[in-house]
């Protein structure tokens, strides 16, 4: 988070709210009082008055311009914000817009419009919020939206604003429950991620084992290919769906194996990178077949990850050469398809917030709550004030 991130301008701005591109309409708003609009002399309002004289929310009708008009229609919707609605498209915005820079006004995005009105921390709520993927993952953003991140930073603000001007406490032993709080935040930073972001959850194993079959009987329809040869998928193939309401990303890849196929062996190298980033890991055994000793180094090379025995309607493995915490599975039977997906959620959820608990729902939070972490470490706790003072303006 820069600091120009959190600075506003008190010189009027405008920005276009609709989308560029061919559109009937187009909608712009201006923060400033009237006066910035008359300014520019272009805009006549029918009934011939000035717009800063015209009351606030009435619905005014005029045009732009002398020669080439174009009808507007204007509304101060406060003391300090103005809408235009033009003609959708490139021209008429343009030349409005122009008109009002050359009388000093700033030409803004729309995201930077919301953050000078609702300020840095509702911006970064209302952003998270429309990023949620499932009803979920909303109604966790919405608590957060609606007061609980706010009144947890505030305290938090308070409590070091006392600490810094408390001259009986001694500094490290207060800081340590200042600190003790932002680490209890941070530790929901990756479920919080995930509200907006799917848990990537990869399966792999030796080729031919059904990893393309069970992401397809996963997900309810035909993703990936399925073969009986074996070294079929080579690229990663993903597939995004939603387990109890938790928003996932499969990712099919390429049966691990040696191979002189150079273009096999590039999607075995994105297999293994994805199972080094993965969220959740699904190996997949093939239990018609021996286990190969392939699968068992698979296997122990991960401390966290969860053992498919695989085409279990055919299963020909011995169970003591199954590893005892192995879930069965047929992706052509569907046998054990949910008792999968509860332990996908089990793993990637072994803790669960409730909607009441602060969760630092962006980068830009987690961000500000670390700077905040260093400034207290570092005894500054005026800057730490500070820092919380401008993301809660
Ligand atoms: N009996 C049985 N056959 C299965 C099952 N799952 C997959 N198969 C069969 O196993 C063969 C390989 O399936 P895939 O899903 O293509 O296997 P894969 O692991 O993606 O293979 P590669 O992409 O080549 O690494 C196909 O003939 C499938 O029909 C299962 O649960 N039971
Ligand atoms: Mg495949």
């Amino acid at each position: 988070m820069t600091t120009s991130e959190f600075e506003t301008s008190n010189r009027p701005s405008v920005a276009r709210l609709t989308p560029r591109g061919r559109g009937a309409v187009a909608s712009l708003v201006i923060h400033d009082d009237a006066s910035i609009v008359d300014s520019t002399g272009r805009f006549v309002a029918a009934n011939g008055k000035q717009l800063a004289e015209q009351p606030v929310q009435r619905i005014i009708f005029g045009h732009w311009g002398t020669e080439a008009r174009e009808d507007v229609v204007v509304c101060r919707v406060s003391e300090s914000v103005t809408e235009i609605h033009c003609h959708g498209g490139e021209h008429a915005v343009g030349r409005i817009m122009e008109d009002l820079a050359s009388t000093g006004c700033r030409v803004i995005s729309w995201q930077d419009a919301q953050r000078e009105q609702l300020g840095w921390l509702d911006t970064e709520l209302d952003a998270a919020l429309s990023r949620a993927l499932t009803v979920k993952t909303a109604d966790h953003l919405l608590a957060q939206r609606n007061g609980i991140l706010r009144d947890c930073l505030t305290l938090l603000r308070q409590q070091i604003a006392e600490l810094a001007g408390d001259a009986e406490v001694p500094a490290i032993t207060a800081n340590r429950t200042v600190l003790d709080q932002l680490d209890e935040l941070l530790a929901w930073s990756a479920f919080a991620r995930h509200l907006t972001e799917p848990w990537k959850i990869v399966l792999a194993g030796l080729p031919n084992v059904g990893k393309s079959s069970l992401i397809n009987a996963l997900v309810g329809y035909s993703r990936a290919i399925v073969s009986p040869v074996p070294g079929t998928t080579r690229d990663l193939v993903t597939a995004e769906t939603a387990f109890a309401g938790w928003p996932v990303q499969l990712i099919d890849t390429a049966g691990l194996r040696d191979s002189s196929d150079e273009v096999e062996s590039i999607g075995v190298g994105y297999a293994r990178q994805e199972l080094q980033r993965a969220d959740c890991r699904l190996i997949l055994l093939d239990v018609s077949q021996p286990i190969a000793e392939e699968e068992r180094q698979l296997i122990d090379s991960f401390e966290k990850r969860l053992v498919v025995a695989h085409k279990c309607d055919l299963l020909k493995s011995r169970a003591n050469e199954l590893p005892p915490d192995c879930i069965f599975v047929s992706s052509t039977e569907r046998i054990g398809l949910k008792e999968l997906m509860s332990r996908i959620v089990a793993e990637i959820l072994p803790e669960l917030p409730n909607t009441k608990i602060p969760l630092p729902i962006s980068n830009a939070v987690v961000e500000l709550l670390e700077s905040v972490k260093s400034s207290v470490t570092a005894l500054d706790l005026a800057e730490a004030v500070r820092q919380l003072d401008r993301s809660l303006s």
